[in-house]
Protein backbone atom coordinates (compact mmCIF):
# COMPACT_ATOMS: atom_id res chain seq x y z
CA UNK A 1 0.00 0.00 0.00
CA UNK A 2 0.83 3.66 -0.29
CA UNK A 3 2.66 5.75 2.17
CA UNK A 4 0.69 8.33 2.81
CA UNK A 5 1.65 9.48 6.03
CA UNK A 6 5.92 9.33 6.30
CA UNK A 7 6.59 9.16 9.70
CA UNK A 8 10.47 11.24 8.87
CA UNK A 9 10.31 13.77 11.26
CA UNK A 10 7.09 13.33 13.19
CA UNK A 11 6.89 13.80 16.85
CA UNK A 12 4.83 10.61 17.64
CA UNK A 13 3.03 10.18 21.18
CA UNK A 14 2.76 6.58 22.36
CA UNK A 15 0.14 7.18 25.10
CA UNK A 16 0.26 3.41 27.22
CA UNK A 17 4.38 3.14 26.57
CA UNK A 18 4.64 1.04 29.48
CA UNK A 19 1.89 -1.30 28.63
CA UNK A 20 2.94 -4.55 26.32
CA UNK A 21 1.66 -3.06 23.53
CA UNK A 22 2.69 0.34 23.85
CA UNK A 23 5.90 -0.64 24.77
CA UNK A 24 6.31 -2.73 21.70
CA UNK A 25 5.13 0.02 19.66
CA UNK A 26 7.80 2.49 21.11
CA UNK A 27 10.62 -0.32 19.75
CA UNK A 28 8.99 -0.89 16.34
CA UNK A 29 8.82 3.05 16.13
CA UNK A 30 12.60 3.09 16.83
CA UNK A 31 13.44 1.42 13.47
CA UNK A 32 11.38 5.06 12.17
CA UNK A 33 13.35 8.58 11.81
CA UNK A 34 10.88 10.00 14.13
CA UNK A 35 10.75 11.50 17.36
CA UNK A 36 8.54 9.43 20.09
CA UNK A 37 6.60 11.12 23.10
CA UNK A 38 5.97 9.55 26.13
CA UNK A 39 4.40 10.23 29.35
CA UNK A 40 4.80 8.16 32.58
CA UNK A 41 1.91 7.86 35.03
CA UNK A 42 3.46 10.29 37.52
CA UNK A 43 3.99 12.95 34.41
CA UNK A 44 0.34 12.64 33.53
CA UNK A 45 -3.03 11.34 34.70
CA UNK A 46 -4.65 10.38 31.52
CA UNK A 47 -7.78 10.72 33.21
CA UNK A 48 -8.05 14.39 33.66
CA UNK A 49 -8.90 16.05 30.68
CA UNK A 50 -7.60 19.39 31.34
CA UNK A 51 -4.19 17.85 31.96
CA UNK A 52 -4.13 15.99 28.86
CA UNK A 53 -4.47 18.64 26.86
CA UNK A 54 -2.50 20.85 28.45
CA UNK A 55 0.35 18.24 27.74
CA UNK A 56 -0.85 17.66 24.62
CA UNK A 57 -0.55 21.16 23.88
CA UNK A 58 3.03 21.72 25.43
CA UNK A 59 4.27 18.55 23.75
CA UNK A 60 2.47 19.05 20.34
CA UNK A 61 2.83 15.44 18.76
CA UNK A 62 1.70 15.49 15.40
CA UNK A 63 0.88 12.10 15.45
CA UNK A 64 -0.62 9.51 18.79
CA UNK A 65 -0.63 5.95 19.49
CA UNK A 66 -3.55 5.24 21.66
CA UNK A 67 -2.36 2.11 23.23
CA UNK A 68 -3.12 2.97 26.67
CA UNK A 69 -6.28 1.25 28.41
CA UNK A 70 -7.03 -0.40 31.71
CA UNK A 71 -7.02 -4.20 29.88
CA UNK A 72 -7.28 -7.82 31.30
CA UNK A 73 -8.42 -11.44 30.86
CA UNK A 74 -11.61 -12.89 31.28
CA UNK A 75 -11.92 -12.84 34.93
CA UNK A 76 -11.00 -9.12 35.92
CA UNK A 77 -13.67 -8.02 32.73
CA UNK A 78 -16.66 -9.87 34.68
CA UNK A 79 -15.49 -9.03 38.36
CA UNK A 80 -14.66 -5.06 37.74
CA UNK A 81 -17.25 -3.98 34.97
CA UNK A 82 -16.90 -0.29 36.37
CA UNK A 83 -13.60 0.26 36.23
CA UNK A 84 -13.24 -1.56 32.55
CA UNK A 85 -16.27 1.17 31.23
CA UNK A 86 -15.36 4.09 33.21
CA UNK A 87 -11.49 4.49 33.00
CA UNK A 88 -11.53 3.38 29.37
CA UNK A 89 -13.81 5.37 28.02
CA UNK A 90 -12.17 8.57 30.05
CA UNK A 91 -8.85 7.84 28.86
CA UNK A 92 -9.98 7.37 25.38
CA UNK A 93 -12.01 10.59 25.36
CA UNK A 94 -9.27 12.72 26.66
CA UNK A 95 -6.53 12.10 24.08
CA UNK A 96 -8.70 12.15 21.10
CA UNK A 97 -10.56 15.16 21.92
CA UNK A 98 -7.22 16.66 23.09
CA UNK A 99 -6.09 15.31 19.63
CA UNK A 100 -8.38 17.10 18.30
CA UNK A 101 -7.92 20.35 20.01
CA UNK A 102 -4.13 20.43 19.26
CA UNK A 103 -4.60 19.78 15.70
CA UNK A 104 -2.77 16.27 15.85
CA UNK A 105 -2.06 15.13 11.81
CA UNK A 106 -2.84 11.36 12.45
CA UNK A 107 -3.73 9.24 15.43
CA UNK A 108 -4.56 5.60 15.58
CA UNK A 109 -6.84 4.59 18.41
CA UNK A 110 -6.54 0.56 19.63
CA UNK A 111 -9.57 -1.43 20.49
CA UNK A 112 -9.80 -5.01 20.54
CA UNK A 113 -11.78 -8.40 19.36
CA UNK A 114 -14.41 -8.18 21.63
CA UNK A 115 -16.00 -5.44 20.20
CA UNK A 116 -17.95 -8.10 17.84
CA UNK A 117 -21.14 -9.47 18.88
CA UNK A 118 -20.98 -12.95 20.82
CA UNK A 119 -22.34 -14.92 17.82
CA UNK A 120 -21.19 -13.13 14.95
CA UNK A 121 -19.99 -14.67 11.62
CA UNK A 122 -16.80 -16.53 11.32
CA UNK A 123 -14.27 -15.19 10.53
CA UNK A 124 -15.51 -12.01 11.37
CA UNK A 125 -15.61 -9.04 9.05
CA UNK A 126 -15.28 -5.70 10.35
CA UNK A 127 -18.91 -4.80 9.20
CA UNK A 128 -20.64 -7.47 11.62
CA UNK A 129 -19.78 -4.35 14.31
CA UNK A 130 -22.96 -3.63 15.82
CA UNK A 131 -24.91 -6.08 14.69
CA UNK A 132 -25.33 -8.22 17.65
CA UNK A 133 -25.59 -9.05 21.30
CA UNK A 134 -22.09 -8.75 22.86
CA UNK A 135 -20.20 -11.24 25.25
CA UNK A 136 -21.59 -10.44 28.61
CA UNK A 137 -17.85 -11.24 30.41
CA UNK A 138 -16.64 -8.03 28.63
CA UNK A 139 -19.38 -6.24 27.01
CA UNK A 140 -18.40 -3.08 29.66
CA UNK A 141 -14.50 -2.88 28.09
CA UNK A 142 -16.34 -3.59 24.38
CA UNK A 143 -18.42 -0.50 24.79
CA UNK A 144 -15.72 1.47 25.83
CA UNK A 145 -13.86 0.23 22.82
CA UNK A 146 -16.71 0.58 20.49
CA UNK A 147 -17.14 4.23 21.86
CA UNK A 148 -13.20 4.72 21.21
CA UNK A 149 -13.93 3.73 17.57
CA UNK A 150 -17.28 5.60 16.82
CA UNK A 151 -14.64 9.06 18.52
CA UNK A 152 -12.14 8.51 15.97
CA UNK A 153 -15.14 8.37 13.14
CA UNK A 154 -17.05 11.17 14.64
CA UNK A 155 -14.04 13.69 14.81
CA UNK A 156 -13.04 12.29 10.95
CA UNK A 157 -17.32 13.08 9.83
CA UNK A 158 -17.27 16.32 12.28
CA UNK A 159 -13.98 17.77 11.71
CA UNK A 160 -12.07 15.92 9.11
CA UNK A 161 -9.28 15.00 11.46
CA UNK A 162 -7.25 11.55 10.15
CA UNK A 163 -8.18 9.74 13.54
CA UNK A 164 -8.10 5.37 12.29
CA UNK A 165 -8.87 2.60 14.38
CA UNK A 166 -7.17 -0.82 14.76
CA UNK A 167 -9.07 -3.74 16.33
CA UNK A 168 -5.99 -6.67 17.54
CA UNK A 169 -7.17 -9.87 18.58
CA UNK A 170 -5.82 -11.08 21.47
CA UNK A 171 -2.42 -10.56 22.07
CA UNK A 172 0.82 -12.07 24.29
CA UNK A 173 4.70 -10.91 24.45
CA UNK A 174 7.24 -9.70 26.86
CA UNK A 175 5.83 -7.33 29.09
CA UNK A 176 2.72 -9.52 29.63
CA UNK A 177 0.57 -9.56 32.84
CA UNK A 178 0.92 -12.78 34.83
CA UNK A 179 -0.93 -12.16 37.73
CA UNK A 180 -3.22 -15.59 37.52
CA UNK A 181 -6.94 -13.66 38.26
CA UNK A 182 -5.72 -10.63 35.70
CA UNK A 183 -3.90 -11.70 33.07
CA UNK A 184 -5.03 -13.39 29.70
CA UNK A 185 -4.78 -17.11 29.32
CA UNK A 186 -1.47 -17.39 27.53
CA UNK A 187 0.87 -15.63 30.53
CA UNK A 188 -2.15 -17.29 33.32
CA UNK A 189 -1.37 -20.98 31.75
CA UNK A 190 2.45 -20.20 31.10
CA UNK A 191 2.91 -19.33 34.61
CA UNK A 192 1.03 -22.13 35.82
CA UNK A 193 2.47 -24.44 33.71
CA UNK A 194 5.89 -23.35 35.03
CA UNK A 195 4.91 -23.28 38.80
CA UNK A 196 3.52 -26.87 38.45
CA UNK A 197 6.46 -28.19 37.13
CA UNK A 198 8.61 -26.62 39.96
CA UNK A 199 6.16 -28.64 42.08
CA UNK A 200 6.20 -31.85 40.17
CA UNK A 201 2.78 -31.85 39.27
CA UNK A 202 1.89 -34.14 35.98
CA UNK A 203 -1.11 -31.65 34.89
CA UNK A 204 -2.26 -28.19 33.65
CA UNK A 205 -5.47 -26.80 35.22
CA UNK A 206 -6.97 -24.10 32.75
CA UNK A 207 -10.65 -22.69 33.07
CA UNK A 208 -13.35 -23.47 31.61
CA UNK A 209 -13.83 -26.14 29.03
CA UNK A 210 -10.64 -26.09 26.77
CA UNK A 211 -13.56 -25.58 24.02
CA UNK A 212 -13.35 -22.01 23.05
CA UNK A 213 -11.33 -21.06 20.09
CA UNK A 214 -8.84 -18.16 20.67
CA UNK A 215 -6.89 -16.52 18.11
CA UNK A 216 -3.34 -14.51 19.05
CA UNK A 217 -1.11 -12.20 18.11
CA UNK A 218 2.44 -11.54 19.28
CA UNK A 219 2.40 -7.57 20.35
CA UNK A 220 5.36 -7.11 18.19
CA UNK A 221 3.56 -7.83 15.00
CA UNK A 222 0.75 -5.71 16.28
CA UNK A 223 3.27 -2.92 16.82
CA UNK A 224 4.28 -3.68 13.23
CA UNK A 225 0.83 -3.67 11.53
CA UNK A 226 0.12 -0.58 14.30
CA UNK A 227 2.89 1.30 12.47
CA UNK A 228 1.92 0.00 8.91
CA UNK A 229 -1.32 1.36 9.34
CA UNK A 230 -0.16 5.27 10.77
CA UNK A 231 1.36 5.25 7.86
CA UNK A 232 -0.71 3.84 4.78
CA UNK A 233 -4.14 3.70 5.96
CA UNK A 234 -6.66 6.51 6.70
CA UNK A 235 -10.20 5.32 6.44
CA UNK A 236 -13.83 5.68 8.38
CA UNK A 237 -13.92 2.03 9.22
CA UNK A 238 -11.68 0.36 11.82
CA UNK A 239 -9.75 -2.50 10.78
CA UNK A 240 -8.69 -6.18 12.09
CA UNK A 241 -5.51 -6.86 13.24
CA UNK A 242 -4.73 -10.86 13.86
CA UNK A 243 -3.27 -14.12 12.77
CA UNK A 244 -6.17 -15.21 10.79
CA UNK A 245 -5.81 -18.32 12.72
CA UNK A 246 -7.12 -19.42 16.03
CA UNK A 247 -7.04 -23.02 17.77
CA UNK A 248 -8.99 -24.88 21.05
CA UNK A 249 -8.03 -23.13 24.32
CA UNK A 250 -7.25 -27.10 25.33
CA UNK A 251 -4.59 -26.75 22.04
CA UNK A 252 -3.27 -23.73 23.37
CA UNK A 253 -2.55 -25.57 27.12
CA UNK A 254 -1.03 -28.73 25.18
CA UNK A 255 1.48 -25.99 23.54
CA UNK A 256 2.18 -24.40 26.68
CA UNK A 257 3.25 -27.59 28.29
CA UNK A 258 5.58 -28.10 25.20
CA UNK A 259 7.33 -25.29 26.01
CA UNK A 260 7.17 -24.94 29.95
CA UNK A 261 8.38 -28.89 29.50
CA UNK A 262 5.61 -30.18 31.27
CA UNK A 263 3.42 -33.61 30.24
CA UNK A 264 0.40 -32.35 28.32
CA UNK A 265 -2.11 -33.61 30.81
CA UNK A 266 -4.94 -31.22 31.27
CA UNK A 267 -7.17 -30.73 33.52
CA UNK A 268 -10.52 -28.56 33.00
CA UNK A 269 -11.59 -26.40 35.86
CA UNK A 270 -15.43 -25.70 34.58
CA UNK A 271 -16.04 -23.91 37.79
CA UNK A 272 -14.78 -20.46 35.43
CA UNK A 273 -16.35 -19.15 32.56
CA UNK A 274 -15.52 -20.11 29.11
CA UNK A 275 -16.57 -16.59 27.47
CA UNK A 276 -17.47 -16.04 23.62
CA UNK A 277 -17.31 -19.36 21.68
CA UNK A 278 -15.12 -18.50 18.89
CA UNK A 279 -13.84 -15.03 17.96
CA UNK A 280 -11.99 -15.27 14.91
CA UNK A 281 -11.28 -11.73 13.13
CA UNK A 282 -11.27 -12.24 9.20
CA UNK A 283 -7.06 -10.80 8.96
CA UNK A 284 -8.56 -10.21 5.15
CA UNK A 285 -8.77 -6.28 4.35
CA UNK A 286 -5.12 -6.07 6.45
CA UNK A 287 -3.73 -9.13 3.96
CA UNK A 288 -4.96 -7.25 1.37
CA UNK A 289 -3.34 -4.09 1.79
CA UNK A 290 0.25 -5.46 2.23
CA UNK A 291 0.59 -6.59 6.28
CA UNK A 292 0.89 -10.25 7.63
CA UNK A 293 2.16 -11.47 10.71
CA UNK A 294 6.10 -12.93 10.84
CA UNK A 295 5.76 -14.54 14.55
CA UNK A 296 4.45 -17.98 14.55
CA UNK A 297 2.38 -18.68 17.54
CA UNK A 298 4.88 -21.56 19.13
CA UNK A 299 7.71 -19.37 18.62
CA UNK A 300 6.18 -16.44 20.05
CA UNK A 301 5.60 -18.71 23.20
CA UNK A 302 9.51 -19.52 23.75
CA UNK A 303 10.31 -16.26 23.19
CA UNK A 304 7.60 -14.68 26.10
CA UNK A 305 8.60 -17.94 28.57
CA UNK A 306 12.20 -16.73 27.94
CA UNK A 307 10.70 -13.19 28.82
CA UNK A 308 9.17 -14.47 32.01
CA UNK A 309 12.18 -16.65 33.27
CA UNK A 310 14.42 -13.64 32.42
CA UNK A 311 11.82 -11.45 34.64
CA UNK A 312 10.07 -14.24 36.97
CA UNK A 313 10.34 -12.05 40.07
CA UNK A 314 8.89 -8.62 38.96
CA UNK A 315 6.48 -10.60 36.49
CA UNK A 316 5.01 -12.78 39.64
CA UNK A 317 5.52 -10.06 42.62
O1 LIG B 1 -7.62 -14.64 27.58
P1 LIG B 1 -8.90 -14.70 28.31
O2 LIG B 1 -8.87 -14.36 29.76
O3 LIG B 1 -9.95 -13.75 27.66
O4 LIG B 1 -9.51 -16.19 28.20
P2 LIG B 1 -11.08 -13.77 26.52
C1 LIG B 1 -9.54 -16.87 26.99
C2 LIG B 1 -10.06 -18.29 27.20
O5 LIG B 1 -9.08 -19.04 27.93
C3 LIG B 1 -11.36 -18.38 28.00
C4 LIG B 1 -9.69 -19.71 28.99
O6 LIG B 1 -12.17 -19.39 27.45
C5 LIG B 1 -10.86 -18.82 29.39
O7 LIG B 1 -11.84 -19.53 30.13
N1 LIG B 1 -8.72 -19.98 30.06
C6 LIG B 1 -8.28 -21.21 30.43
C7 LIG B 1 -8.13 -19.08 30.85
N2 LIG B 1 -7.45 -21.12 31.47
C8 LIG B 1 -7.32 -19.81 31.75
C9 LIG B 1 -6.58 -19.10 32.75
O8 LIG B 1 -5.88 -19.66 33.58
N3 LIG B 1 -6.68 -17.73 32.72
C10 LIG B 1 -7.46 -17.08 31.81
N4 LIG B 1 -7.49 -15.73 31.83
N5 LIG B 1 -8.20 -17.73 30.88
C11 LIG B 1 -10.77 -11.25 26.92
C12 LIG B 1 -11.70 -10.14 27.27
O9 LIG B 1 -11.59 -12.31 26.62
O10 LIG B 1 -9.99 -11.03 25.78
C13 LIG B 1 -11.11 -8.81 27.09
O11 LIG B 1 -12.21 -10.35 28.56
C14 LIG B 1 -10.24 -8.67 25.86
O12 LIG B 1 -12.15 -7.89 27.04
C15 LIG B 1 -9.30 -9.83 25.72
O13 LIG B 1 -11.02 -8.58 24.70
C16 LIG B 1 -8.46 -9.77 24.47
O14 LIG B 1 -10.47 -14.02 25.17
O15 LIG B 1 -12.21 -14.65 26.87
Amino acid sequence: MREIYPLRGKRVWVAGHRGMVGSAVVRRLQTEDCEILTATRAELDLGRQADVEAWMADQRPEAVVVAAAKVGGILANDSYPADFLYENLILEANIIHGAYRTGVEKLVFLGSSCIYPKLAPQPIPEDALLTGALEPTNEWYAIAKIAGIKLAQAYRKQHGCDFISAMPTNLYGPGDNFDLNSSHVLPALMRKAHEAKLRGDDHLTIWGSGTPLREFLHADDCADAVVFLLKTYSDYEHINVGSGVDLPIREVAGIICDVVGLPRNIVCDTSKPDGTPRKLMSADRLREAGWEPRIELRDGLRQSYQWFLANYSAATA
